[in-house]
C-alpha cells in the first residue's frame, strides 16, 4: 500500500519578553504609527536568555506530549533556521538529544522565511519513500542576534519564536500538491551572517559589513508581489482546486501589504488569509508554523478535518514556495 504523510500534532513556542513599538521607540528613532501602518507590526517577542535550540526543544517535547509518542518513536528531527546556536553542531542535533529521540537522525535545512515549507516538503518525501514513518519539522529564529540595533529600518521588522508539525505516515495523502523555487541570480536582494575569507593565505577584497542582516526593501516587495501570486496559482491548478475551495491561506508574514497585494491579485477575500505579524513581527522560518499551530489552539483549523489549506513562504536566496495540504 501506499505510504503518506499527515500532521499528528502542531506546536509553537516564543520567548516571554514582548517589545512593542513604543517599547522599540525608546531605544531608537521610531514611533508606534510608522512602524504599525508600513508593516502591521504592533510587538515582537524578544529571546532574552534562550536561543535557537532552547525554542526548538519546548516545541519538541510540546509536539510529542500532544500527540502522546514517545521520542524514541521519531525516525528525525528536522530544524529550518537561518539563526542556528552554532554552525556546527546543528541545533536539530541539539534538539535531538535534549529531546532524547535515540532513534532519530538530525539536521538543519536552510532556505530563511521558505524554510519550514521546503523542511516540511522534504519531510514529506521521507515518510512517503516508506523507508521512515515519524519526524519532527520545526521552524525556529532568534532574529534578534543578527539585526543591527542601530538600523531602525530593519530592527523593528523582526521577531523570535519557534513553531512545528509532527509528521507520521498515514494511508490518505495530506500534501494534495506543491512546488517549490529558487533563483539565486537574486541572491543579493536579501542576506545576513556573511563569513569572510580570514585566513593567513586569503587576499579577499571582501566587504566585511554584511554580518547583519540586510534587504533591498522595494526588490523583494516586488518580488513577493509578482512571483507568490504565480506560485499559489500553478500548485491549486496542479490540484484542480480553485481558490475559493480553499479554507485557510498562511503565508510567511513578512509585511500586512504584502499579504494585503497578494489576496488583491488573487481576488480572494483578505479574511481568509490567517494574520499574526501584529503580534510576532516577520519571524522568518517560524512565521507560518506559529501561525499554523495558533490557528489549531484557537480551533480554526481541526487536523484530521480534511479542511484544504495552503503554506507559502518567500524569502532570502531567494527562495519561494506552496504546498496544498488536505488537514
Ligand atoms: S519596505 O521595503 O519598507 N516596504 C515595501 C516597499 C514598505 C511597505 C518592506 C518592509 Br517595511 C518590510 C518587508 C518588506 C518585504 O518586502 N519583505 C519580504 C519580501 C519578500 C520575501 C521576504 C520578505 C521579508 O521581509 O521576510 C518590505
Amino acid at each position: 500500500m501506499m505510504q503518506y504523510a499527515k500532521i499528528s500534532s502542531t506546536a509553537h513556542y516564543v520567548p516571554e519578553k514582548q517589545v512593542t513599538n513604543d517599547d522599540l521607540a525608546q531605544i531608537m528613532n521610531t514611533n508606534d504609527e510608522w512602524i504599525r501602518t508600513r508593516t502591521g507590526i504592533a510587538s515582537r517577542h524578544i529571546a532574552v536568555t534562550e536561543n535557537t535550540s532552547e525554542l526548538c526543544t519546548k516545541v519538541a517535547k510540546l509536539l510529542l506530549e500532544k500527540a502522546e509518542i514517545a521520542a524514541s518513536e521519531l525516525d528525525f528531527v528536522l530544524v529550518a533556521t537561518m539563526t542556528s546556536d552554532y554552525a556546527m553542531p546543528s541545533t536539530a542535533s541539539i534538539v535531538q538529544g535534549n529531546i532524547g529521540a535515540v532513534n532519530s537522525f538530525a539536521f538543519d535545512l536552510s532556505a530563511a522565511c521558505s524554510g519550514f515549507v521546503y523542511a516540511l516538503s522534504v519531510a514529506d518525501k521521507l515518510i512517503c519513500s516508506g523507508v521512515y514513518r515519524a519526524g519532527l519539522v520545526i521552524g525556529a529564529e532568534v532574529i534578534s542576534k543578527i539585526l543591527d540595533w542601530n538600523d531602525r529600518s530593519t530592527a523593528s521588522l523582526f521577531g523570535d519564536g519557534a513553531g512545528g508539525v509532527l509528521l507520521t505516515s498515514s494511508d490518505q495523502p495530506c500534501v494534495l500538491a506543491e512546488k517549490l523555487h529558487a533563483d539565486g541570480t537574486r541572491s543579493k536582494l536579501l542576506t545576513a551572517g556573511f563569513f569572510p575569507l580570514s585566513s593567513p593565505y586569503s587576499s579577499s577584497e571582501e566587504v566585511y559589513d554584511e554580518a547583519y542582516l540586510k534587504m533591498e526593501g522595494r526588490g523583494i516587495f516586488d518580488f513577493a508581489i509578482r512571483d507568490i501570486p504565480k506560485n499559489i496559482l500553478e500548485v491549486l491548478a496542479n490540484a484542480k482546486i480553485s481558490a475559493t475551495e480553499v479554507n485557510a491561506y498562511l503565508l510567511h508574514q513578512a509585511n500586512i501589504r504584502i499579504i494585503e497585494k497578494i489576496a488583491k491579485k488573487l481576488q480572494i477575500p483578505t479574511a481568509r488569509f490567517l494574520l499574526n505579524i501584529e503580534e510576532y513581527g516577520n519571524t522568518s522560518a517560524a512565521s507560518i508554523p506559529i501561525l499554523l499551530s495558533e490557528a489549531v489552539e484557537k480551533g480554526e483549523l481541526v487536523l484530521g478535518s480534511r479542511q484544504k489549506v495552503v503554506l507559502t513562504g518567500f524569502g532570502g536566496g531567494l527562495t519561494w514556495g506552496t504546498i496544498l495540504l488536505s488537514l
